[in-house]
């Protein structure tokens, strides 16, 4: 063999991690492509809130008959989300309210600004997301019961996207001295705060990259509650209309089987709690 081929197989032999690497390099840009995780599947506005598209699709709400705390209310029947929308990656923090409301509004509250802002009522939310829709030229809403569920389990039909069993390491609850302390000592130990909610995104995110759909804060969702699950309320705000609102996810309040994917509650609009908080839908067409 001469010299130059010699030279020539080295050299090929040389190349062949690079090439390796570029062609994993290939496979992982498609990967992000096509389970929508790529950076073009993110907005950010001009507050520093990050939103991740939701692909149409159709799932499971609500839960099976096996799964265990299950209510009445969580019949379970096929969804179709038939248009894109995109999701908050967090829940709205006081940073982010404040940049909206002013600071008047949260002159007691506690904690760093990178926590859920709570005490705030469904009413206060339209409040703020009518000032937010003057600031940007996107338009912002709450997402509706149906897309909240689909976010949150995306694409998992356990209890909780990680399996059926709580776990004080996923997610923020019972993280209530004087209710319920299950999991005050393990976030004691992990630098959380105690009987509060934790800074957003302190707990690791679902396959879809959403942070504290179980636990944290309840959410607030646009729709009127109805018992049954198969026949949404009205999601279109009315001012005038002091019907029930659902609220999704459980918090640090109480039990954690309250942050079940298909656990539902609601609340009176105009009720603050320190449980219960918001994370917005950005509206791209
Ligand atoms: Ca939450």
């Amino acid at each position: 063999m001469g010299n130059t081929l010699r030279l020539k197989l080295l050299s090929l032999d040389m190349l062949k991690p690079v090439l390796w690497c570029i062609w994993i390099l290939f496979l992982c840009q498609i990967w992000l492509v096509q389970t929508g995780h790529g950076r073009e599947n993110q907005i950010t506005n001009h507050l520093g809130m990050t939103f991740i598209r939701v692909p149409p699709g159709t799932f499971q709400m609500g839960s099976p008959d096996s799964e265990e705390h299950r209510t009445t209310n969580e019949t379970q029947h096929l969804v179709h989300i038939r248009k894109p929308f995109y999701l908050q990656q967090t829940e709205v923090t006081l940073e982010q309210w404040r940049a909206v409301m002013g600071k008047s509004w949260f002159i007691r509250r506690k904690g760093s600004d990178q926590t859920p802002v709570t005490r705030v009522s469904f009413y206060d939310v339209q409040k703020f997301i009518r000032k937010l829709n003057k600031t940007d030229s996107a338009r912002y809403r709450l997402p509706s019961e149906a897309e909240w569920e689909y976010a949150c389990r995306a694409g998992t039909t356990t209890a909780y996207f990680w399996g059926n069993d709580i776990d004080c390491s996923k997610a923020m609850y019972a993280n209530n001295p004087k209710k319920l302390c299950d999991c005050c000592g393990y976030y004691r130990s992990a630098g959380l705060p105690v009987d509060g909610p934790a800074p957003v995104g302190s707990f690791s995110p679902n396959p879809w990259g959403f942070y504290d759909m179980h636990g944290n804060v309840w959410e607030w969702c646009a729709d009127e509650y109805t018992d049954d699950i198969r026949t949404p309320g009205v999601n279109t705000y009315d001012i005038f209309s002091s019907r029930p609102r659902v609220r999704r996810g459980g918090s640090w309040y109480k039990y954690g089987q309250f942050l079940r994917s298909a656990n539902r509650t609601y609340a009176h609009p105009g009720a603050r709690f320190q449980t219960t908080g918001f994370r917005l839908v950005l509206e791209t067409e």
